[in-house]
């Protein structure tokens, strides 16, 4: 396979003003018929030929202006259709086959619990018809659908019904129309025997929408918390934004089978019914979280994607970073807002960091690929969000939104690019964002030394702030970025935020200072005590900063600064300081030592009852085993794992009283529902329950017990249920582990949990465990959700198990790799992450990693994971 690059984009050169489609359904044999309304681009030459994309299409027709093409007129390959001669404007037929039932790579058109649906980002539409399958092609559709009246009595597409009928043979159909010009991604049909719940929302302008939210009937119970959330989300996107939806309904289709979370096709968005089915017996309050998250994500993209879209898939993130950053500040007000923050951050830094730093890393604008499905990641996603908030907090709140209103008036119905984008808001603030620009061409995670220096007798601090961004793949020297720095100075006498006087200027306790060179120095004056330096709140930047704090400064900053994230980082950054001691101790077999002030700082913050719960949950939780391993030479799993049980031992042991206490004090019976409150009482008694589960005592265990049979909701059942899974206790864990997958047999979502609960088990016997629910009834490989649950969940989440030293573990993933890669390139693609970070282990390990790619290798690889492979063995 041949990488394309940015630099070689030229328009098409015909465009599709009008596409019209006609899908007579079957399993096997569905027959599209495709009218598309050609013309040259005006840019283009005239005379060229028609090149269409196309992939696994038997061609039974093809016509011009009516006219039946000879077979010297066209040729069809492996990707797609030429006609040599056409004229400058011209009808286009074609009629095509496709075979919905055999295609597993859930691109295309597909069939998933009997019922017909499509997913067309990117390059899926190909699938279904001939044409220019590219999102600078944009096109109003008018879509007939035609189905068994009875196996699909419902037949849905993008916009509008328009007719409907009963045709011979028990068929009938609907006609839709989308008035909307769209690019081919965002096509969408479902068919099939599906229920509705409907409800209503009244546009700022007055106008009515019908919301429709459509499930398997068992699923009709579980819809009420993606409803409200679209309709929040609605709200939200007219006061936050002014943007208003543009057709008279909005629908939502719920499918088990799905490569994502969901997808934003215009009017019709298909959900992973992971991504938008809740109901307190079985969903998490992370998951309702989540399926709000998505709903309005994909509400979102309406005008962040649809009305305005990608010129081409290098700008993928002017999309999707932007849509995050909206999604993220939608749930950042519906939710508890530093807890939000703090969830994606510590997200970020765990996984993004990683991709920034391994085989794989890509700017947040790439400029070539093989395969853009492997371009749906979190450098795209979550570090396109970090850019879009720099921006935002760069310019300022109004400038962003009169921006923003610039960007959706000036470019709405086109396809765009990133420049236009960011260009909008350097128009709107004035301000000069050349430098800036290269956020997104620059891949690797910039990292900032910083030192700062205290002058008694002028009063002064000196504060000095060094970057560098580590050579990436194919891009070995990098230049300076544009930085913005958020910080205070917290005075060690008084603890407070100092004023703060930078160049003569007051700038109040709280400032942004810009780091623009590769070094640059900062002179605070009238700095009346010895501050220790808040640095980088709010995580105003996606880097790393260092600062040699000691570990009594982080304590205090624990204690003191006003920053609500920082004083959680900096409670972060004291625990990874005393783990660092500990993995230590344990390589060099020495007996390991608890640093006493994480175990203070933990009883100031028990004994402190803050009123913010959510906080105190998140303050409360240690570093992840992935987190701590990030910031390791070399990851160490074992050392790790052992370091991390080992503190949460000790903190057991000596605050076992105050986790009791904590954990009684917020038991509650009152009646599930996900708000804000509620959530935060029950994460903190969670915590505590973890706590006093890692020393197993009676007690504990009592607990665990009691909260699982209570059976009051799904994350408290499903936190006690993996404390008990997870400890020596199999007495007591095994009977609740059946019971549970007998209750939840019947409920894929559920079973997935069952999955994920099992095979992140810390003990030794647990890849015996993975192999053998392989062949569980529950479990199939051709389920995206299933794969994750069982084999992802695995190879991500439980790492002294995956990296066992005999590479039982690596073999596993590789042979599940090996089979997906023939039923389905984009998840085979992810799922083979793990091996790529082979760089990061020991020598012994690295070579087990290397042969399990090898292996793969060898095999005859899709693009998708051609693509992975070659870069991590390159
Ligand atoms: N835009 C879709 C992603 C689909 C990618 C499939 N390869 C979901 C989203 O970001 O909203
Ligand atoms: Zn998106």
């Amino acid at each position: 396979p041949q990488p394309i690059y940015l630099s070689d984009y030229r328009p098409p050169a015909y465009r599709v003003t009008r596409t019209e489609l006609t899908f007579d359904l079957d399993p096997d044999a569905t027959r599209v018929k495709a009218r598309l309304h050609l013309e040259r681009h005006p840019e283009r030459e005239a005379g060229a030929p028609l090149a269409l994309d196309g992939e696994q299409l038997a061609l039974k027709a093809i016509a011009i202006d009516g006219q039946p093409l000879e077979q010297d007129e066209y040729e069809v390959g492996e990707a797609g259709l030429v006609v040599h001669r056409v004229p400058e404007a011209f009808l286009l037929d074609t009629e095509v086959e496709i075979a919905p039932d055999g295609n597993t790579a859930l691109s295309g058109l597909y069939r998933s619990s009997g019922m017909f649906c499509t997913q067309c980002e990117a390059e899926g539409f190909r699938r279904i018809t001939f044409y220019p399958d590219r999102p600078d092609v944009m096109a109003t559709f008018s879509t007939t659908v035609i189905g068994d009246a009875e196996r699909e009595p419902v037949l849905l597409s993008n916009g509008n019904p328009v007719e409907r009928g009963e045709l011979p043979g028990g068929r009938h159909f609907v006609t839709w129309d989308d008035p909307h010009p769209k690019p081919s991604y965002l096509f969408a049909l479902v068919a099939g025997d599906l229920r509705k719940v409907e409800d209503g929302f009244t546009t700022m302008s007055g106008r009515e929408v019908t919301l429709q939210l459509w499930v398997e009937e068992e699923n009709l119970d579980k819809t009420d918390h993606a409803m409200a959330s679209l309709k929040r989300a609605m709200r939200w996107d007219e006061e936050a934004y002014g943007r208003e939806y543009d057709l008279d309904r909005f629908m939502i289709v719920a499918v088990n089978d799905f490569n994502m979370g969901a997808m934003e096709n215009k009017g019709l968005n298909i959900f992973n019914s992971a991504a938008v089915l809740t109901h307190p017996h079985t969903a998490t309050d992370a998951a309702f979280q989540r399926v709000e998250g998505i709903v309005a994500h994909e509400y979102f993209h309406n005008w962040s994607g649809n009305r305005v879209t990608c010129r081409d898939w290098f700008q993928l993130s002017l999309k999707e970073g932007f849509t995050v950053f909206r999604d993220q500040c939608f749930s950042a007000e519906t939710n508890s807002a530093p807890v939000k923050r703090i969830e994606d951050v510590a997200f970020f830094r765990t996984a993004q960091f990683a991709e920034d730093a391994g085989p794989t890393a890509h700017p947040v604008r790439p400029d070539h690929y093989i395969e853009i499905g492997n371009f749906y990641t979190l450098t795209i996603y979550e570090k396109g969000a970090e850019i879009v908030r720099m921006l935002s907090n760069l310019v300022g709140k109004e400038a962003f939104r009169r921006g923003s209103d610039l960007y959706f008036e000036r470019f709405d119905g086109q396809a765009v690019t990133i420049e236009d984008f960011v260009d909008c808001m350097a128009e709107a603030s004035g301000q000069d964002l050349d430098q800036f620009m290269l956020w997104y061409a620059q891949a690797g995670t910039p990292e900032i030394d910083a030192h700062g220096e205290y002058d008694y007798a002028n009063a002064e601090y000196r504060l000095i702030l060094r970057q560098r961004t580590p050579a990436t793949p194919g891009q070995p020297d990098k230049q300076a970025l544009h930085i913005p720095v958020r910080l205070g100075l917290v005075g060690t006498k008084s603890g407070r935020d100092l004023p703060l006087t930078l160049d003569g200027e007051m700038r109040g306790t709280d400032t942004v200072i810009h780091l623009r060179e590769e070094e640059q120095e900062f002179l605070f004056t009238d700095v009346s005590e010895a501050p220790v330096p808040s640095l980088l709140r709010g995580f105003s930047a996606p880097v790393k900063l260092h600062f040699p704090y000691g570990r009594e400064d982080l304590a205090f900053l624990q204690a003191h600064d006003s920053d609500g994230f920082n004083r959680w980082d900096a409670g972060q950054r004291l625990a990874l300081l005393a783990l660092d001691d500990l993995i230590a101790a344990h390589r060099n077999g020495v007996e390991k030592v608890m640093d006493p002030r994480v175990t203070e700082a933990f009883r100031v913050l028990l004994a402190a009852e803050s009123d913010d719960k959510a906080v105190l949950a998140q303050m409360l939780t240690l570093p992840s085993e992935a987190y701590i391993a990030e910031q390791q030479p070399l990851v160490d799993v074992d050392a790790i794992h052992a370091a991390r049980t080992f503190v949460k031992q000790s903190l057991a042991l000596a605050l076992r009283t105050d986790f009791l206490h904590v954990y009684r004090e917020h038991q509650h019976d009152a009646p599930y529902a996900p708000e804000p409150e509620q959530i935060a009482a029950r994460s903190l008694k969670n915590v505590a329950l973890s706590y006093l589960m890692a020393i197993e005592d009676e007690t504990g265990l009592e607990l665990a017990r009691e909260q699982f049979e209570a059976d009051h909701n799904m994350t408290d059942v499903r936190h006690a249920l993996t404390l008990l899974v997870h400890s020596s206790r199999g007495d007591i864990a095994d009977p609740a582990l059946k019971a549970f997958g007998e209750t939840w047999a019947h409920d894929p979502l559920v079973m997935d949990q069952w999955f994920a609960i099992q095979v992140t088990r810390p003990q030794p016997d647990v890849l015996d465990r993975v192999t053998f629910l392989m062949e569980h009834p529950a479990f199939s490989l051709k389920n995206p959700n299933k794969v994750r649950a069982l084999i992802g969940t695995f190879a991500n989440q439980n790492p002294v198990n995956f990296h066992r030293a005999d590479g039982a573990g690596y073999r596993l993933l590789a042979d599940t790799v090996i089979e997906l890669n023939r039923l389905n390139p984009e998840i085979a693609a992810r799922l083979v992450t793990p091996l790529t970070r082979w760089a990061r282990f020991d020598e012994a390990r690295q070579e087990l990693m290397k042969g399990e790619l090898e292996r793969i290798r060898a095999e005859e690889l899709s693009p998708n994971v051609y693509e992975v492979v070659e870069k991590a063995l390159a």
